[in-house]
């Protein structure tokens, strides 16, 4: 039998065990080996029975992405699928780690499924702008129904073993040995000649939605929520539709058809260029597997505003018992009390159980005096943005906090090694810059700085993923990668509206793009005043959203920003003021303003972040064009399935970004848009950024 597949008897019981780590992929090899291992325990007479078993961490956590965009070596997955639906014999999957996935297809054409407790089962091929097309859309609703399948396959979202128990997506919760208590549970299904339940022939929950194909409807339209308009959605949509008319078997084969035709669209190339992005840039050059991560028992958080807050709420939900410093008993009180806010409205929510919000909020403590820090492994900074204020705190953390204390600032764009010089330490600080709101959002760029220690980052490394973040290495420079890359398209976004555009037509373009929201009406929601200070301190300015400012237009928090507010409406309508106020700046600067189309709207506030994007790769503040991706798509709601700035220019061609930012030098004056040498070098080779990826998509 092949070395990756196995087949062991226990007694009159069949054991099938997948090895192929590190997570039991179906490569073509693993797929030949399971129908091999299969048709000779199905022809073996000895055999009474049959268990699937995943070696190693989990069960199969899907098919083989590596080998998509190849060519298909056979067996393919349906056919493998199609032979065990049909096993005459009983077959058992016996499921634990994350069975996902074509792992998990497979066990739904087993007769039974068992899982360890902890085990959590999905079908996540949504992320990947893929859809189950090894009879996952067929024979989930048939074993749990229409709804509770298109929810899950529509979010791609993991369902704890316990839940898909209650659902009767699994027979039983093995305690104890999973292998010996599968065995067990496969000799019991013979001793008890219990009838097979071949999904592929269920009926019950179908049945009613065929008498009223209406309902289909109304169900998927449920579960659609962002995907609207994308193809996998859509295929997943169709696919589910066939239920009502073919069996599992035909629709199988036009499913296998879709899936080959979504393989090589821009879409799903650029959610798996995600997926492996992702995992690339937890490898950090310079940090080997070797380096060892402190221990953070415990943690601090300086500063109860929003950023800070927020951060805390990170450390309490991954149970870290944390505490938070502010300078007055009055601060300390407003920042703790909007965290017990935040999380109230989670419990109205449903989201959380007012035990899990007790649990959490009494791991946070509160002080106003810095010495409360002493015990801490890990100190985050998340005061306001004024450097002489950061350097005095970093000063009386080096001195307070114990020699192995990592010393972090939450800081958005200042000199983190200028930082790290107010201590004896440098080689124990760092920047970790969290995304608001804090408790929310994914991204954390952890800030390299000249002086740190390859300790010191694998400790903000593997803290940020126990927060549950993905977090992304970066190199010092004002803002960093994202905020770098945001003031870029910023900067031409205002230009915009000075030559004509209104500040709907921008953030439309963005929206239809598939960004959730404009950079204005972001603006909006962050509160214009916290750049305007900034542009102050920094004596630049901003013509349009200064004049905002100055007629006391903040965003969402005074009702009127770009945007106008009604009674607390969370949607801005456009305001004729503000269109007279832009009009106003345009004569001013005696420009003529014209029509701008969607088009040029969007190359315009795009390309320049792709340029931008190029300098950081230059200087070497990102490792890898895959790391800036993964941080717009985290950090600023890039849509996913444009795979990020660098990789959405490759699809649109590096050359015709080299064109259009000269035009814009030209028309504009400004030298920023002259193109960056890299992205002109990689154009007159005709490559793509992706060549400097290393990575493993197809
Ligand atoms: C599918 O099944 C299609 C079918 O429905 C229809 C067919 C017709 N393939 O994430 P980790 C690698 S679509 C190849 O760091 P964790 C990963 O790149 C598939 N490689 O570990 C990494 O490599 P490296 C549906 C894979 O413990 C290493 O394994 N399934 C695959 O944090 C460790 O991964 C999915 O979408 C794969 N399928 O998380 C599941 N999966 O070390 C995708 C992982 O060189 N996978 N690798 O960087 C996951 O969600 C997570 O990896 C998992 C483990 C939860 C399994």
């Amino acid at each position: 039998m092949s070395q990756l597949v196995s087949l062991v008897r226990d007694g009159n019981v069949a054991l099938i065990v997948i090895d192929n780590p590190p997570v039991n992929a179906l490569s073509s090899a693993v797929r030949a080996g399971i129908l091999e291992c299969f048709r000779a325990a199905r022809d073996d007479a000895q055999v009474a029975a049959i268990v699937f078993l995943g070696a190693g961490r989990t069960f199969v956590a899907g098919a083989d992405i590596t080998e998509f965009g190849k060519p298909p070596q056979p067996p393919v997955l349906i056919d493998v699928i199609a032979e065990i639906d049909q096993s005459p014999k009983p077959t058992v999957a016996a499921m634990h780690g994350t069975p996902l996935g074509g792992g998990f297809e497979v066990t739904l054409a087993c007769h039974f499924r068992v899982a360890a407790p902890g085990t959590r089962v999905g079908l996540p091929e949504i992320k990947l702008g893929l859809f189950p097309a090894a009879g996952g859309t067929q024979r989930l609703p048939r074993l749990v129904g229409m709804d509770k399948a298109a929810a899950m396959i529509l979010s791609g979202e993991q369902m704890p073993a316990e839940e898909a128990l209650e659902i009767g997506l699994i027979d039983e919760i093995v305690a104890g040995d999973l292998r010996a208590g599968a065995v067990a549970f496969a000799k019991r299904v013979v001793a008890e000649k219990r009838p097979l339940r071949r999904v592929s022939e269920l009926d019950d929950k179908i049945a009613p939605l065929r008498a009223d194909p209406a309902r289909f409807d109304e169900i998927m339209a449920s579960h659609m929520k962002r995907g609207r308009g994308l193809d996998a959605p859509k295929a997943v949509v169709e696919s589910m539709r066939q239920t009502l008319t073919l069996d599992v078997e035909e629709a199988s084969r036009n499913d296998r058809d879709t899936f080959v035709r979504l393989i090589p669209g821009e879409q799903s190339r650029g959610q798996r260029h995600i997926f492996f992005a992702e995992r690339e840039a937890a490898k950090v050059p310079g940090v080997s597997k070797d380096v060892k991560a402190r221990a953070v028992r415990r943690a601090a958080v300086i500063g109860a505003g929003t950023m800070g807050g927020g951060i805390a709420m990170c450390f309490a939900n991954a149970g870290i018992p944390v505490t938070v410093v502010e300078t007055s008993g009055e601060a300390l009180k407003r920042g703790l009390d909007t965290v017990a806010k935040n999380y109230k409205t989670s419990v109205t929510r449903g989201s959380l159980t007012a035990e899990e919000m007790e649990r959490r909020i009494g791991l946070m403590s509160g002080a106003t005096d810095m010495d409360a820090v002493k015990d801490a492994d890990l100190v985050i900074e998340a005061v306001f943005e004024e450097m002489d204020i950061k350097r005095q705190i970093f000063g009386a953390l080096d001195r307070i906090t114990g020699p192995d204390a990592v010393l972090a600032t939450n800081t958005s764009y200042l000199d983190v090694n200028a930082i790290a010089r107010e201590t004896q330490r440098p080689a124990s600080v760092l920047g970790m810059h969290f995304f608001s709101p804090a408790n929310v959002m994914r991204l954390l760029e952890v800030v390299r700085g000249e002086r740190t220690s390859p300790e010191a980052l694998a400790t903000a490394m593997a803290v940020g993923r126990r927060l549950g973040k993905v977090p992304v290495v970066v190199g010092v420079c004002h803002g960093f990668v994202g905020n770098r890359m945001l003031r870029a398209r910023s900067i031409e976004a205002e230009r915009l509206l000075i030559e004509g555009a209104l500040p709907q037509e921008v953030d439309g373009a963005l929206t239809e793009f598939g960004f959730p929201m404009g950079p204005f009406a972001m603006g909006d929601l962050a509160g214009l005043d916290v750049s305007w200070r900034m542009r102050k301190a920094q004596g630049t300015r901003a013509e349009i959203a200064d004049a905002l400012c100055e007629a006391g237009r903040f965003g969402q928090k005074t009702g009127k920003g770009f945007y106008l507010y009604e009674a607390g409406a969370r949607t801005g309508k456009p305001d004729p003021e503000v269109e007279a106020m832009i009009v106003g700046v345009s004569k001013r600067l005696g420009v003529t303003r014209r029509p701008i189309g969607r088009q040029e709207i969007l190359e315009r506030l795009v390309y320049p972040m792709v340029n931008e994007g190029a300098r950081i790769l230059e200087e070497g503040i990102a490792t890898r064009p895959g790391d800036i991706d993964v941080i717009w798509i985290y950090g600023y709601g890039f849509p996913a399935w444009r795979g990020g700035p660098m990789f959405y220019a490759d699809t649109v061609g590096l050359k015709t970004i080299c064109e259009r930012l000269s035009a814009l030098a030209t028309a504009s004056g400004d030298k920023r848009h002259e193109p960056a040498a890299l992205l002109q070098r990689l154009a007159a080779e005709g490559r793509g950024f992706a060549s400097l990826d290393e990575k493993k998509s197809a």
